[in-house]
């Protein structure tokens, strides 16, 4: 039984996030996901969308999640390693280099996997922002042009 373990806040879930956890699941038998608490975001200087327990929920949801362990600080993943028995730590290269420390810690083997191209929760936020700008701007449209004709009444 190969272990894989991974971790991230995984906010907005997108298919970036399901490209990740797919190849991390694809390299053993189960894939355990460390998904950040609000509190560790906070310590990041994140604000995800969506709190700890949807996002738990989610992951929970996904074909290629076989658990979910709340990460709540930087410390905590040569402990979680050892006590799961991950074989493999496994994360965006946009840490590259980052985790290497585990190897010695652990004994495990560190992947990092490259990021899926053109989509981020950020970009995801910014689409949302755009699209609120937009509504917004259209009420207050519509509430001038109801205005303008109830004064010609
Ligand atoms: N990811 C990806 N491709 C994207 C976006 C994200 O492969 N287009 C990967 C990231 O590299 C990471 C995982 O999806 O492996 C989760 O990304 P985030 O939720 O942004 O996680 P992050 O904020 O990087 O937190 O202790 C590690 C941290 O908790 C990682």
């Amino acid at each position: 039984m190969k272990t894989i373990i991974t971790y991230g806040t995984f906010d907005l879930f997108h298919a970036g996030h399901v490209e990740v956890l797919r190849r991390a699941r694809a390299l053993g038998d189960r894939l355990i996901v460390g998904c950040s608490t609000d509190d560790f975001n906070a310590s990041k200087g994140k604000e995800a969308i969506f709190k700890y327990e949807d996002r738990a929920e989610i992951l929970k949801a996904c074909r290629f999640v076989d658990q979910v362990l709340p990460e709540r600080n930087w410390e905590q993943k040569a402990d979680d390693i050892k006590e799961h028995g991950a074989d493999i730590f496994v994360i965006g290269d946009d840490w590259a280099g980052k985790f290497d420390f585990l190897t010695e810690a652990t004994g495990c083997v560190v992947a990092y996997l490259p990021r899926t191209p053109n989509i981020s929760t950020t970009d995801v936020r910014d689409v949302i922002k755009k699209l609120e700008g937009e509504k917004r701007a259209s009420v207050i449209q519509n509430a001038k042009n109801l205005l303008a004709l109830i004064e010609d009444l």
